[in-house]
């Protein structure tokens, strides 16, 4: 299995300032992407790019009121009719077995809970993780808050990654959950590294954030020692019957400028360009990957909304002369 080439961890820096972070954000952007791509080539020089395939194990009616997720019990968004496949191993590793013939080098499972909870669907979570394991793909799973037994139980299933995001500043975060605490989430963040499970953590933009925001979850994330291995990247994608519905799309370069400035802050760790790629035109992409994005959900439906297709990505990453890690 690949992995993103390391530098030493010693010359990596946790105690970026918000103004230093602010200032990186603002820079003219052809100064950005000039630093952004120095630290993106030397940690990365193929500039290759991970594909991670997704899958909606347990969809909707959360308890937590995220304002940007369809899936909360708390918003008229509608994702009735989905399947639960909550408790059926084998059709999860079909979709697991056919994201890896598409190419896929990852495998995201996510669970719409507030927690995990012990019993008959954690037990099926557990086999789902061994049997991705065994496909040869890394696994990653989503489902809420976890206990120390539980991130210890994943562990040992052989789980590759738990996603857990900040999603925005801790001065923003009460304007988009009221649910769950910033703090809650650091420490389930804490759990899953106790138990040596490598952390993806990230944040969405387009929430109605200052420039100031953004910085401020950078500096979170990257205060992290060791800085999170993948760092989501998302736009929001404003869904009908959501809190947030009516936000304005972010200008495409200011998700390059959050993309590029993830990338020098966290030299070693995996940026995912997550949600919101429809909404970006195929050169906004390529210079996405050039500020430093080195991977993206593959296939056609992310967890309830859609991403590009497979073949349009092929095509994508082809133009952009960037091959993926698999291959
Ligand atoms: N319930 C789990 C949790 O919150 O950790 C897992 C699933 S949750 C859907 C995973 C992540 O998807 C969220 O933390 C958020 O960052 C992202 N996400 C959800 N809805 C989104 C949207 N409409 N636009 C962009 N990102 C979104
Ligand atoms: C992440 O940061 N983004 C992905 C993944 N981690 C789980 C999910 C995006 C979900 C977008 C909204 C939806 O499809 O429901
Ligand atoms: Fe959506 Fe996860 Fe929030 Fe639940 S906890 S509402 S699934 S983002």
């Amino acid at each position: 299995m690949t992995s993103t080439p390391t530098q030493p961890q010693a010359s990596l820096r946790h105690d970026w300032s918000l103004d230093e972070i602010e200032a990186l954000l603002e820079l003219p952007l052809m100064d950005l992407l000039w630093q952004a791509q120095a630290v993106h080539r030397e940690a990365n020089p193929g500039y290759r790019v991970q594909l991670a395939s997704l899958l909606s194990v347990k969809t909707g009616g959360c308890e937590e009121d995220c304002a940007y997720c369809p899936q909360s019990m708390h918003h008229s968004s509608d994702v009735t009719g989905r399947t639960d496949l909550a408790l059926q191993v084998e059709p999860v590793l079909e979709r697991a077995r056919a994201a890896k013939d598409a190419g896929a080098d990852r495998f995201c499972m996510g669970w719409a809970w507030r927690e995990i909870r012990d019993g008959a669907p954690f037990e099926a979570m557990l086999a789902m993780v061994r049997g991705v394991r065994e496909l040869g793909l890394e696994a990653c799973v989503t489902a809420g808050m976890l206990t120390g037994s539980q991130a210890q139980r994943l562990a040992e299933a052989g789980l590759t990654s738990y996603n857990h995001n900040l999603d925005t500043s801790p001065e923003h975060y009460d304007r988009i959950i009221s649910t769950r605490t910033y703090q809650e989430r650091l420490e389930t963040l804490q759990r899953v590294r106790r138990a040596g499970i490598s952390m993806c953590c990230g944040g969405i933009i387009g929430m109605g954030e200052s420039l100031r925001d953004r910085a401020s979850l950078l500096q979170v994330l990257a205060s992290l020692e060791p800085h999170p291995e993948s760092v989501p990247i998302n736009a929001l994608v404003a869904v009908e019957g959501t809190p947030l519905a009516a936000q304005q799309p972010v200008d495409p370069l200011e998700l390059v400028r959050m993309v590029a400035t993830a990338r020098i802050l966290m030299p070693t760790s995996r940026v995912r360009l997550s949600a919101g790629r429809e909404q970006l035109s195929r050169e906004a992409q390529i210079l996405c990957l050039l500020a430093g994005a080195d991977s993206i959900f593959y296939g056609d439906t992310l967890l309830t909304t859609s991403n590009p297709a497979a073949a349009a990505d092929r095509e994508l990453l082809a133009a952009a002369g960037v091959t993926p890690w698999q291959e």
